[in-house]
């Protein structure tokens, strides 16, 4: 799969953020990452650049800023590594601060073009997914539904899981992509995705 792709994209860190008052100024059109605790969040973004840029821990809680990412390609853009929500360990208000700084990311930022919602295929949408859908479409920021960890499920699973999860209302661009990045499946059609995504978003702001 890996060599059906194109050139690596040079990417590298912008800003790391624990409040609204650090967010870069606009480097391009931002690709954001959002999902529960430990669905694989930066584990996708690493798989996507094809180097380990951000940290990756087995121990849910990991991502506890905003992480801006610049890529280097086309026009250039932005890949953005949001903390991850749901996760009871943490004390209710660091929970609590965390869902705050993802929201005021969400409805303010102006660059967001595409909330990537990262969902682990073993749980599906919880309570907290439902919630983000509910935000991003409040905000009219679209969003494109990612399923992660396909691996610790059985193929022979795989539509019957994927039709139980897309029960409408489900806000997603397009179908749902099915990614392992343990085995590196799904990466290359998730980049041709976004590829195509981003040419429509340089597109659009050239004609202003
Ligand atoms: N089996 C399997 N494990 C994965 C996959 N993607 C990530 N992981 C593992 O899941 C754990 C969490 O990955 P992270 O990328 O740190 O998850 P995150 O969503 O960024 O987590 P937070 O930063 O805590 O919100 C790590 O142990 C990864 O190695 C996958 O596709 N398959
Ligand atoms: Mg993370």
């Amino acid at each position: 799969m890996g060599s059906a792709r194109g050139k690596r994209w040079e990417a590298s860190l912008a800003a790391t953020c624990f409040s609204r008052d650090q967010f870069p100024p606009s480097i391009g059109p931002e690709i954001a990452f959002a999902g529960r605790s430990n669905v694989g969040k930066s584990t996708f973004i690493n798989g996507l650049i094809r180097i380990p840029l951000a940290h990756v821990s087995s121990t849910p809680g990991k991502t506890r800023s905003i992480n801006f990412y610049r890529v280097y390609h086309g026009e250039g853009f932005c890949l953005v590594d949001l903390p991850g929500f749901g996760f009871a360990n943490r004390a209710r208000s660091e929970r609590e601060s965390w869902a705050k700084l993802i929201e005021k990311y969400i409805s303010r930022r102006e660059d967001l073009a595409l909330l990537v919602h990262l969902v682990d295929f073993r749980h599906g949408l919880l309570e907290n997914d439902r919630k983000l859908q509910e935000w991003a479409t409040e905000h009219s920021v679209p969003v494109q539904v990612v399923f992660t960890k396909i691996d610790k499920i059985p193929r022979g699973r795989w539509s019957s899981f994927l039709r139980s999860y897309s029960i409408p209302p489900l806000s997603t661009v397009t179908e749902p992509f099915l990614v392992s990045m343990e085995k590196g499946w799904g990466a290359g059609d998730f980049t041709l995705f976004l590829e195509t995504y981003l040419n429509r978003v340089w597109m659009d702001q050239r004609k202003g």
